[in-house]
């Protein structure tokens, strides 16, 4: 079994010489992702597509990436979805670390603030099948206001690697025009020296960083009404 397993594994790590694949979004399409179905690279931007979209931003000491990966996605058509609504997200699994810990955060000024939106502790992916695309839905509040947001995944393994995942879709909300949204603002741990430390948990229970989730600060994000087009009436 033990020799069954390694080989197993040494199949996976030639396999991450390719993409070193752990798990992101595949639906919301994530940012710049390969995926057949999100949106393309003009004929510029081919280098610019993501291969490693399921790897982490960074670990304890770390940082490889900017929360999101990428600042943008390439041009195309963001789903929308109503305030209030369940988003039927997905997500591309590698291997699950034997899960961990899932903020959901929202922007509405691409990633400068964000506002938590739903929380999943301890055992987040924690049955998600390696080499899946498992669901994992996620709730817009009914109060979310209308606009262009970016919808982030945040996630804490609790084995292996002391690692921070984020995987960011580029999504419209119709919900209030303008208002507000409040709640914590999301965790970064395990994320570059300085960052709370979150230590592998061990699957019996232990430590898994509670005492930081707990002391994330209050946050609300306002977002200004939009102009409604002016509709022009033809007199005749
Ligand atoms: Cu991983």
């Amino acid at each position: 079994m033990k020799l069954l397993a390694s080989a197993a594994l040494l199949a996976l790590s030639s396999m991450a010489l390719v993409a070193d694949a752990h798990i992101s979004f595949r639906y919301p399409c994530p940012r710049k992702a390969p995926y057949s179905e999100c949106p393309k690279p003009n004929d510029n931007q081919w280098g610019e597509v993501d291969y490693d979209v399921q790897s982490p931003v960074g670990t304890y000491n770390h940082i490889s990436d900017p929360i999101c990966k990428h600042s943008s996605s390439f041009a195309g058509v963001r789903p929308t979805f109503q305030a209030g609504s369940t988003i039927p997200a997905k997500m591309d699994v590698d291997v699950n670390h034997r899960g961990g810990s899932c903020q959901w955060a929202l922007s509405y000024d691409n990633g400068k603030t964000w506002v938590v939106i739903q929380d999943h502790f301890q055992d987040c992916l924690a049955n998600a099948p390696a080499g899946s695309t498992f669901s994992l839905p996620v709730r817009i509040p009914a109060n979310a206001p209308s606009g262009p947001a970016v919808l982030n995944w945040l996630w804490n393994n609790n084995e292996g690697n002391r690692e921070l995942y984020s995987s960011c879709a580029d999504i419209v909300i119709q919900g209030t025009n303008g208002g507000s949204l409040s709640g914590v603002a999301p965790l970064f741990a395990n994320y570059g020296a300085g960052s709370p430390y979150i230590p592998e948990r061990a699957v019996s229970g232990g430590n898994w960083g509670k005492q930081y989730f707990d002391a994330r600060k209050p946050i609300t994000v306002t977002v200004p009404p939009r102009q409604l087009k002016r509709q022009v009436v033809p007199l005749n």
